[in-house]
């Protein structure tokens, strides 16, 4: 049998990509063991169709027709409707999985660890993670069933992501609920197709995009764990939304009762430019464009009333149903999602003299899937309309807009609008706004009618307000 060596070599002199082994004669036997396995996770049999995309420069899809979708608006009560109680008994037999797509390297907010672990709530500081962990024992503590968390990290966060769930004892979820499984990675090549080494050992890869999850379901064994359990229906979400309703009886139920393959929430565009995709009919055919393949006079166009004509923005939470993810990677080798191609900096080893370079200016390709591109591939998809203060304000950067601040205060004031449902007092300023901060359980509520029923709330509050379980 051929040596790692000898394979690896002559997959990246068919490539030509053999500049990787240029430090190789200097390297320690645990750094060429480093580069051999950094070589295995690179896709050989793809290559061809990388490097065309990376040639090809930044291109926008063109279609000939593009018109706006049709969404199912969600009620203002959504109690007693049928399709929340199809979505709560599909709760109660556990037959929905929570996905959390993690994998992501959180840049934009500057925190140093997993992004889930950076302390959103505005009164207790709650991490991410932990807000997500109660909503799924609120979930199962109302509807009886025991909803399995899986959570999709990557090679660079994976350990960290893991230690610290431990850390904190999983936030009281039993050890057997949570499974963690790593996404795929992906070179970045230079603007002229070579994949980029970030050492003299060690290529530049990066996680493959939230698209890969599909494919890392497949061969990681979760669709086939899903499967074995039971589930029919997998509620995706992201790691940066802390209003997320990540196991919404509703929309689960709507999906199901449409027999739908993939189901999204949307919530109307706050403006022309909010960097969401939007959901839209392209040639017959649902996708979301995402925000920077959406042109600007589509960004700005508006219907015959001025209302935005593509208002629909696509806030990343999704249901799959298991079948669909299944049938889309029956065969992993043949399954793909496009590649979306970014231009970005990556610090590198200068090949001739071994030293480290930082580019002043973007010198890489990275190429990265994204799940909603399944959209397109989905039978009966569904798109429900729901009211952004009440499910999504994304804490992507560390200031202005989508930024810690915007997030806690969206967090705070929905809180704010909870408790005032319930009929507690709670003070505002001469201008309107809610003064304090509040903050309440997902244990105690997950929803403002969850308010209503607990034990007794005061008749007015002050202050910094946390509303416990009890
Ligand atoms: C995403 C959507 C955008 C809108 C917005 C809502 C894309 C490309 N755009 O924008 O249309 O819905 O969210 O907030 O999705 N992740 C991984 N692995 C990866 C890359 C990302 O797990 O390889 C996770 C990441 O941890 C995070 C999520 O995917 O939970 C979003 O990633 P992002 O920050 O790249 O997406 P963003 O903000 O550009």
């Amino acid at each position: 049998m051929q040596s790692r060596e000898t394979t690896l070599r002559e997959l990246c002199s068919r490539h030509e990509q053999d500049h990787v082994f240029t430090f190789w004669d200097r390297l320690t036997p645990d750094q060429r063991d480093m580069l051999l396995s950094d070589l295995e996770r690179v896709r050989f049999e793809e290559m061809p169709a990388l490097l065309r995309i990376v040639a090809a420069g930044t291109e926008h899809p063109h279609y000939d027709r593009i018109e706006p979708p049709v969404c199912v608006r969600r009620p203002v009560d959504t109690r007693g409707d049928e399709r929340t109680a199809l979505g709560e008994s599909l709760l109660s037999r556990s037959a929905v999985a929570a996905l959390l797509v993690a994998g992501g390297q959180g840049t934009r907010l500057g925190f140093d660890g997993p992004k889930g672990a950076f302390r959103i709530s505005p009164v207790r500081q709650k991490p991410l993670f932990q807000l997500f962990a109660e909503q799924i024992l609120a979930t199962d503590r109302r509807y009886g069933g025991r909803t399995r968390w899986y959570i999709m990290t990557s090679e660079a966060n994976d350990a960290e992501t893991r230690a610290f769930f431990e850390q904190h004892r999983r936030f009281g979820l039993p050890l057997d609920q949570i499974s963690f499984f790593k996404q795929g990675s992906m070179p970045a090549f230079s603007l002229d197709g070579r994949m980029i080494l970030e050492s003299p050992h060690r290529l530049a890869l990066s996680p493959d995009g939230h698209g890969g999850s599909l494919l890392a379901m497949a061969t990681t064994g979760v669709l086939a764990d899903m499967a074995g359990r039971g589930i029919e229906h997998v509620g995706y979400f992201q790691v940066d939304n802390p209003l997320v309703r990540c196991l919404d009886p509703f929309f689960i139920g709507l999906h199901a009762e449409r027999g739908s393959e993939m189901s999204s929430k949307t919530v109307p565009k706050a403006s022309d430019d909010e960097k969401v995709g939007v959901f839209a009919i392209c040639d017959g055919v649902l996708r979301v464009l995402e925000y920077s393949d959406l042109p600007n006079e589509l960004a700005k166009a508006r219907q015959p009333d001025g209302s935005r004509r593509f208002d629909a923005g696509s806030i990343a939470v999704h249901i799959l149903a298991r079948t669909f993810v299944e049938r889309l990677t029956a065969d992993p080798a043949a399954f793909r999602l496009p590649w979306h191609r970014a231009v970005k900096k990556v610090s590198s080893v200068d090949l001739r003299t071994g030293q480290m370079v930082q580019p002043n200016a973007p010198n890489a390709v990275k190429l990265e899937a994204f799940v909603f591109d399944a959209l397109p591939l989905a039978k009966n998809p569904v798109i429900l309309e729901t009211n952004r203060r009440e499910e999504f304000s994304p804490v992507k950067n560390a200031t202005g807009v989508d930024s810690v601040e915007t997030s806690q205060r969206a967090l705070s004031d929905r809180a704010a609008r909870w408790l005032e449902s319930a009929g507690v007092r709670v003070p505002r300023t001469a201008a309107g706004e809610y003064s304090g901060r509040y903050e309440i359980s997902p244990l105690r509520a997950m929803e403002a009618a969850h308010l209503r029923e607990g034990p007794p709330l005061p008749r007015e509050v002050r202050g910094d307000v946390y509303v416990d379980a009890t």
